[in-house]
Parts: C-alpha cells; sequence; structure tokens
C-alpha cells in the first residue's frame, strides 16, 4: 500500500518507538515541548498530559491509515447515532488495546512515577448518564476489534453528567468541567465545520424543471464543529472515528448584529447558539420535553447526516447508494428526527422525488428501543416542533399520511388503530411520537435483551409488530472486557490467562477453558486470593476516602447503578433494615457479616430518588456506629459513581444486586460486568437477567421475586400493599422503622412521602417481593459460608459469560441488521532510525 506521508517526511521514531528507552524518552520530550515544563516543576497533571500525548503519538498511525484505507476503498460502514457516549478515561483503555500497558507501567516506574497515579488523574469524559450512554462506549470499542468501517456520532457537551457530592446525606450536584485542563485525545477539525437551520418558515416554488419544491428559510444558523477521537480497536490497526459536534456562532450572525451596531446583541447571538451543546440533560429513563434538548438532538443529527452525505461526494459516489453506502443506528429515539432530516436533505437539498427519497431513507435507518417505561418516550409537543422545525413537520405529515393509507389497507375500518399507530398524537394537546416514527422509518427494531424484545412486541410496539412483524428482532446487550476484565481487574486478567491463554480477550467464550480447572484446588485457592485482594484494594479506598473501616472478609454485597424506583434501591435497603432488626433483637445472632455498598446519581429533578439516596445515608449513619452491631453490618453510599470508579467497584462484588420490579429493566449491563468479575447475582427475572441465569447455570444464581408476567397479572387483580404489610412482621417493622423516625433523628416527616408511596401505590412492587427477596437473601448468607462452594460459583460465572462480550452483541447487528463486511487496515513500517 502507498504510504500516507510525503516521501520527505519521516514518522520520527520518538512518536512511534515502543521500547522502553524510546518510551521514557518521548515522554521527557511531550513534557518539554507540550506542556512547557521540566520535572522539577511538573505536576500530576502535567505528567498525565506527557503521558497521554505519547500514548496518542502511537494511536496516530493507525487512525490515518485507518482513514485513509476507509476514503481510498469507500467500505460499507456503520454511523451510531447516539445523543450520549460514556466513554471512561481513555488512557488505561488505549495502553490495554495498544499492547503498551506493561512497557509504560515500568518506564513510569523508570522516572519515580506511579502509572496508577497517572491513571486517576485523567478527567472521564462523562458524556452520558448511564446504561445507555455506556452500551455505545462498548459497541465502538467492539466495532474497532472486530475491525468494522464505522463512525459514532454524538454530542460534544461541554459539560458531561454532573459530580455528585453527599452533603448531610443529600445529594447535591456539581458541574462537571471536565475540559477544565484541556482534552488530549480530541482533535478539533474547524475546517469540517457544517451549518444547521433552526425556525422559520417554509416557501412553496416551481424549481426550473417544472417541479413541486420546497425551500427552509430558517431563523437562525448555528455551525457545528466536529471534534475526532480516536476509538482503537485492541490488538487491531482499526482505530475508528468517533465524531462529537460542538455548536458555535456563525459568522454571518456576528455580521449582521454588529452591522447594526449591535454589539451586546451578538455577543448574546453567540452564546445563544453555542448554549446547544452546553450540558447533556441528567435523565436517565424519563424525558422533559425541553426546547433545547430537542435542539441539541436536530443539531448533531443534522450534522451527521450532512457529513455522511458530504463523504460520499468526497468519495465520488452517488447519493442513490446512500443505504447501501451506509447503515444507521438510531440508538434509541434521542436522534430519530434523522427520519425526516435525511427526508429533507435528499428531497430538498439535493433534487429527489418523494418515493426514492422514502426508499433510501426506510433502508437505511434501525432502531434500539432501550425502555418500556411509559415515562421515557419522547413526545414533543407539535406546537413546538413546528415553530422549530417547520418543514421537518410537513414532512412527518406527509410520511404519517402515508403510512396510515397503508395501516388502513391491512386492516381495514380499525379506527383505534389508527389512532395508536399515527405519528402524530391527537388525543390532547398533540404531539410528535418520536417510536412512531422511527418505527416507521426504520428497517430494524430491536430491544436490549430477549425479554424487553418480546414485551416490546407484546406491548409496546405491539401494534407496529402486527403492521411489521418482518422489523423485529432482539440484540442482548453485552460489555466490552477489555475495559471491564482487563483493565479494571488485571488481577484476575493474569490469573485466567495464566491457566488458559489470553484469546480470550477476543473470544471470550474461551472463558469456558476455566471449567477444566475447577477441580484443581491449587486454582480455586488463587482465584480466591485474587477476589480478596481486590476487596482489600476497595477498603482501603474506602478507608482513606470516608474514613469508614470495613472488612475485607465480610460479604460485599453491592448495588450501583442510577437510582430508580424501578430498579429498588429501597428494597435493598429494607433487607438492611430487616438485619439490623434481628441483631438488635437477638445481639447474639450468629450472622454472615457484609458490607452494603451503594453507587448511583439521582436525575437532579427525581425527588423520591434524591429521597432513596438520603434514607440509605441515614441507615448507614445508624447501622454503622450502632455497637449492638459490632461490625457486622455496614453500609456505605459511595459518592459520585461514575465509569472510573465502576471499574474499582465491580472486581470488588461477591453479590451483585440486580432486583428491579421484572418486566422494567431493558436489559441491564452493569449485571454483566459483575457477573465476569465473579460476582454471583441476586436477581429477578428481567431484562439479562434471565440470559445471565441461563448461562451461569441456575444452581449458580440467586433468584427471588415475581415474574413479568405475575407483576401485570398482579396489578391487573387490583394490588393492595397493605395487605404484605398487615400480614408480615418483619416487612411491618421495617417499614414502621423509617416512618416513626428512628432513621431520620425522631424525624416521622422526612421519610413519609417515601413510605406513602409504598403503601399506598408501591408501583413498583417491592411488598409483594418483600419477603422471596428475604428468603433469597437468608440463602445468600448461608452459602457464603461455604466459602469453597461460593468460590466454585463464582468461578462458573466467569467462565460461562462469554455471550456477554460486546463482540458478540455487534456480531449479531451485523449479521441481522447491518450487514457491514470487516476491513483489514495495514499499517506500514516507519523507519526505527533512532534507535
Ligand atoms: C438508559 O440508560 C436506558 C434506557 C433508556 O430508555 C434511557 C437511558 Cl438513558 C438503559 C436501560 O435502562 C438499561 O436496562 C439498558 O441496559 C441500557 O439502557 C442499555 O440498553
Amino acid at each position: 500500500m502507498v504510504s500516507i506521508l510525503p516521501n520527505n517526511i519521516q514518522i520520527e521514531d520518538d512518536r512511534t518507538g515502543i521500547n522502553i528507552e524510546t518510551l521514557k524518552r518521548a515522554f521527557l520530550d511531550n513534557l518539554f515541548y507540550i506542556q512547557a515544563k521540566f520535572p522539577k516543576i511538573s505536576t500530576k497533571n502535567d505528567y498525565y498530559m506527557a503521558l497521554a500525548y505519547t500514548v496518542r503519538d502511537r494511536l496516530l498511525n493507525r487512525w490515518l491509515n485507518t482513514t485513509e484505507t476507509y476514503l481510498e476503498k469507500a467500505p460499507r460502514t456503520v454511523a451510531y447515532l447516539s445523543a450520549e457516549f460514556l466513554l471512561g478515561p481513555h488512557l488505561g483503555n488505549n495502553l490495554i488495546n495498544l499492547g503498551l500497558y506493561n512497557v509504560v507501567k515500568q518506564a513510569m516506574e523508570d522516572l519515580g512515577l506511579s502509572l496508577t497515579d497517572l491513571l486517576e488523574q485523567e478527567e472521564e469524559p462523562g458524556l452520558g448518564n448511564g446504561g445507555l450512554g455506556r452500551l455505545a462506549a462498548c459497541y465502538i470499542d467492539s466495532l474497532a476489534t472486530l475491525e468494522i468501517p464505522a463512525i459514532g456520532y454524538g454530542i460534544r457537551y461541554e459539560y458531561g453528567i454532573f459530580d455528585q457530592e453527599i452533603k448531610d446525606g443529600w445529594q447535591v450536584e456539581i458541574t462537571d468541567k471536565w475540559l477544565r485542563y484541556g482534552n488530549p485525545w480530541e482533535v478539533a477539525r474547524p475546517e469540517a465545520e457544517l451549518e444547521v437551520k433552526f425556525g422559520g418558515h417554509t416557501e412553496d416554488f416551481i424549481d426550473e424543471h417544472g417541479r413541486y419544491r420546497v425551500k427552509w428559510i430558517p431563523f437562525k444558523v448555528v455551525k457545528g464543529v466536529p471534534y475526532d477521537t480516536p476509538i482503537l480497536g485492541f490488538q487491531t490497526n482499526t482505530a475508528n472515528t468517533l465524531r462529537l459536534w460542538k455548536a458555535e456562532a456563525t459568522e454571518s450572525f456576528d455580521f449582521e448584529a454588529f452591522n447594526k451596531g449591535d454589539y451586546f446583541g451578538a455577543v448574546h447571538e453567540k452564546s445563544e447558539s453555542e448554549n446547544i451543546t452546553k450540558v447533556l440533560y441528567p435523565n436517565d429513563e424519563s424525558y422533559e420535553g425541553k426546547q433545547l434538548r430537542l435542539e441539541q438532538q436536530f443539531f448533531f443529527v443534522s450534522c451527521s447526516l450532512q457529513d455522511m452525505i458530504r463523504m460520499m461526494q468526497v468519495q465520488n459516489l452517488t447519493l442513490e447508494r446512500f443505504h447501501e453506502h451506509y447503515a444507521i443506528q438510531l440508538n434509541d429515539t434521542h436522534p430519530t428526527i434523522a427520519v425526516a432530516e435525511l427526508m429533507r436533505l435528499l428531497l430538498d437539498e439535493h433534487g429527489f422525488d418523494w418515493d426514492k427519497a422514502w426508499n433510501i431513507t426506510t433502508k437505511t435507518f434501525a432502531y434500539t428501543n432501550h425502555t418500556l417505561l411509559p415515562e421515557a418516550l419522547e413526545r414533543w409537543s407539535l406546537n413546538m416542533f413546528g415553530s422549530l422545525f417547520p418543514r421537518h413537520l410537513k414532512i412527518i405529515y406527509e410520511i404519517n399520511s402515508r403510512f396510515l393509507d397503508e395501516v388502513r389497507i391491512k386492516f381495514p375500518d380499525d379506527f383505534d388503530r389508527l389512532r395508536r399507530m399515527s405519528i402524530i398524537d391527537e388525543s390532547g394537546e398533540r404531539y410528535v411520537r418520536m417510536a412512531n416514527l422511527a418505527c416507521v422509518g426504520s428497517f430494524a427494531i430491536n430491544g436490549v435483551a430477549e425479554l424487553h424484545s418480546e414485551l416490546l412486541k407484546k406491548t409496546t410496539l405491539h401494534d407496529f409488530y402486527e403492521m411489521y412483524p418482518e422489523k423485529f428482532t432482539n440484540v442482548t446487550n453485552g460489555v466490552t472486557p477489555r475495559r471491564f476484565m482487563v483493565l479494571s481487574n488485571p488481577r484476575l486478567a493474569n490469573l485466567i490467562t495464566s491457566k488458559i491463554g489470553d484469546s480470550w480477550v477476543k473470544n471470550l467464550d474461551d472463558l469456558r477453558k476455566l471449567e477444566n480447572f475447577l477441580y484443581d484446588t491449587n486454582f480455586r485457592k488463587e482465584f480466591h486470593k485474587v477476589k480478596q485482594e481486590v476487596k482489600q484494594d476497595l477498603a482501603n479506598y474506602i478507608q482513606t476516602s470516608y474514613n469508614i473501616t470495613i472488612d475485607p472478609n465480610s460479604l460485599f454485597d453491592i448495588q450501583a447503578k442510577r437510582i430508580h424506583e424501578y430498579k429498588r434501591q429501597h428494597l435493598n435497603a429494607l433487607h438492611i433494615i430487616t438485619l439490623y432488626n434481628r441483631i438488635k433483637a437477638n445481639p447474639n445472632l450468629d450472622v454472615t457479616p457484609r458490607t452494603f455498598l451503594f453507587g448511583g446519581k439521582a436525575a437532579p429533578g427525581y425527588y423520591m430518588a434524591k429521597l432513596i439516596i438520603k434514607l440509605i445515608n441515614s441507615i448507614a449513619d445508624v447501622v454503622n456506629t450502632d455497637p449492638d452491631m459490632r461490625d457486622r453490618l455496614k453500609v456505605v453510599f459511595l459518592t459520585d459513581y461514575n465509569v472510573k470508579f465502576a471499574q474499582r467497584v465491580y472486581p470488588a462484588a461477591d453479590l451483585s444486586e440486580q432486583i428491579s420490579t421484572a418486566g422494567k429493566e431493558a436489559s441491564g449491563t452493569g449485571n454483566m460486568k459483575f457477573s465476569m468479575n465473579g460476582a454471583l447475582t441476586i436477581g429477578t427475572l428481567d431484562g439479562a437477567n434471565i440470559e445471565i441465569r441461563e448461562a451461569v447455570g441456575e444452581e449458580n444464581f440467586f433468584l427471588f421475586g415475581l415474574t413479568a408476567q405475575e407483576v401485570s397479572q398482579k396489578k391487573a387483580a387490583g394490588y393492595n400493599p397493605w395487605d404484605y404489610y398487615n400480614s408480615n412482621p418483619e416487612l411491618k417493622l421495617a417499614i414502621d422503622r423509617i416512618s416513626s423516625g428512628f432513621f431520620s433523628h425522631g424525624d416521622p416527616n422526612l421519610f413519609k412521602p417515601l413510605v406513602d408511596s409504598l403503601l399506598y401505590r408501591d408501583d413498583y412492587l417491592l411488598l409483594a417481593d418483600y419477603q422471596s427477596y428475604i428468603e433469597c437473601q437468608d440463602r445468600v448468607s448461608q452459602a457464603y459460608r461455604d466459602r469453597e462452594k461460593w468460590v466454585w460459583m463464582s468461578i462458573l460465572n466467569v467462565a460461562r459469560m462469554g455471550k456477554f462480550s460486546s463482540d458478540r452483541s455487534i456480531s449479531d447487528y451485523l449479521k441481522n441488521i447491518w450487514k457491514v463486511p470487516s476491513v483489514k487496515v495495514d499499517v506500514p513500517e516507519y523507519s526505527q532510525s533512532n534507535d
């Protein structure tokens, strides 16, 4: 292959060489020339930056050659559109994927620095809320690892998910200034900026060929500037691009206002435009209907589609083949306005007729649904939508009218069905229903776990399933073993590799080979030792950061995820109170010592979730200081749970709490990360728990609770939480302890809203599942006493997690939806002249 470099330029060894002396020299060179520092006056951040640039240099060869290969071969490409990418820190992951972790660690040690410290220094890009955003990050890792031409498109939020602090037991939100010290992993591409229109009106006209056309005259225009980050696959040459868009003001706008002498007006206009990508909306699974959020969605979608079209033009490809060149995945409904925007671009800007444009559009998009919760389904007030996007609303009307004609033909005289399926909700104030638009505009629709995909077909998207059964499919979520095993749990990864080799990192099914070592006492001992060491690490961390002593020999029982009523952190709390009550009643009770760890953020406007955090902290205050407990129970709420911290938490768990009300958690992905690291799961038959249990074997999984079907039957039959409260003394006592003010310094009002929600509504059936949960927890406590048996089950969990690699998920998407072949990238050897 032809070198991408002009003949007379050589890539310097200091920027590509990977032997230890070169790495040290390169590091000091970057410290000097980029940070403008020398060791004596360098801060930890200077060292981090110098190392980050040293590693980035070693990515560039692969990145630029990947770009060049795609440019030249113009292969079919996956475009993953997502409003969120919850990447987590880059440095460690890039070291793993480059295969440089150990040599760089040594190089830093030689220079008197600790790699662990430097890794700690990185501010993570928290450009997502939780599962959905982290899934997008795992998927771009796997796409690169599988050598698939792919690009991730999203938003470069200036402020990502807020930092959480706890004050007096309550969550306090702090803005996430992640860009404060610069971001060495991104490259701004101002030369590739694009314009995005908003508001205004449309005008019809007849073009020179006598055809009816529409022109959109916007009220304002905003610039989108791409910021690119390389996403390197594990031990491959493929480094794909994550392209995030930043909003900026257009010069023309400044110019007009300046001309009118309105300096402040111009500056105001500028900051208005830049607001679009200022901040991530911190809601997980509830939508707010805010205009700025809709503007964010359209902004990044329009930039991305224009970018794809421009790329095809550069490659001399005709737009007639857009759908052959791109498979675009819509990560939830957030980017769904893309269906209307691609139609507009093809119709208005590229002169296609309707049928041709619609044919292309509906062969391009595929839609992933991530939730059944009705409050999470996006619908935009028609007035707002129409005033921001007058042209798109017209296009949506046309799509809808043609679609409803189709429905009428398939289901004659079924007026209720038409009302339900219409893209426009006309039941009261009118709305645009984004899920309906996504279903109509996509060739494939998938849920994220078997149960979820089945429930979608039966409930939320039932009408669409009857209309288009062939569009529906399941892709069970997965997570990347690079970040969540190799990087986060090197002790375990090394132990595994020492037994079965390292092929499992790319072929996670190979973990099965561990089953051959089940009967090897020595292996089981080593496995247990690793878990204990990792627990000790976390205990040390908690000692230093919280000044709380926890015992690594106790059972580490962890629930780490967004705080939400359906996830039932308060059911976990009821169990803690129950154990507490039992010990109070019988201080010499022989209990299995447990450490309960919680982590997670509440949406700032979600009062009940914030009250749950306060409750957990209040219980912790009482339990941790009650001498009767004799340190047998400890409760810690871990502040500011994020990807970086998650990487410490998963490896240290003995027990993973996956206790959502059956039918509510679409998949869950934390459940997979815990299990991969040897935690046993206590869980309901919900989301991917079902498949995890199938994979690891029911004897290696702690199951409790109602099934999804039982949940809906119970609700239909008229569920009454009081029946459970009145007939279960332990449950009654636990709830009474909360309502009496026992955990709130005698104040009976503090937790009243929470208690009332349980006693008068209990939408998530905590009371119905309580007894089953407690009995299951008692079995867990018993099981943990037989440590030999526990380790056995734990090993089986790790050995049988192959299915839950995001590599498998991506292979499913490729085979069933995208049909994009892999492309090998060659990276020519450059001279290594300096050594
Ligand atoms: C989200 O993180 C999820 C769903 C959703 O509608 C919105 C957000 Cl921000 C989560 C699901 O709750 C979880 O079950 C699933 O594993 C994850 O998306 C990825 O699919």
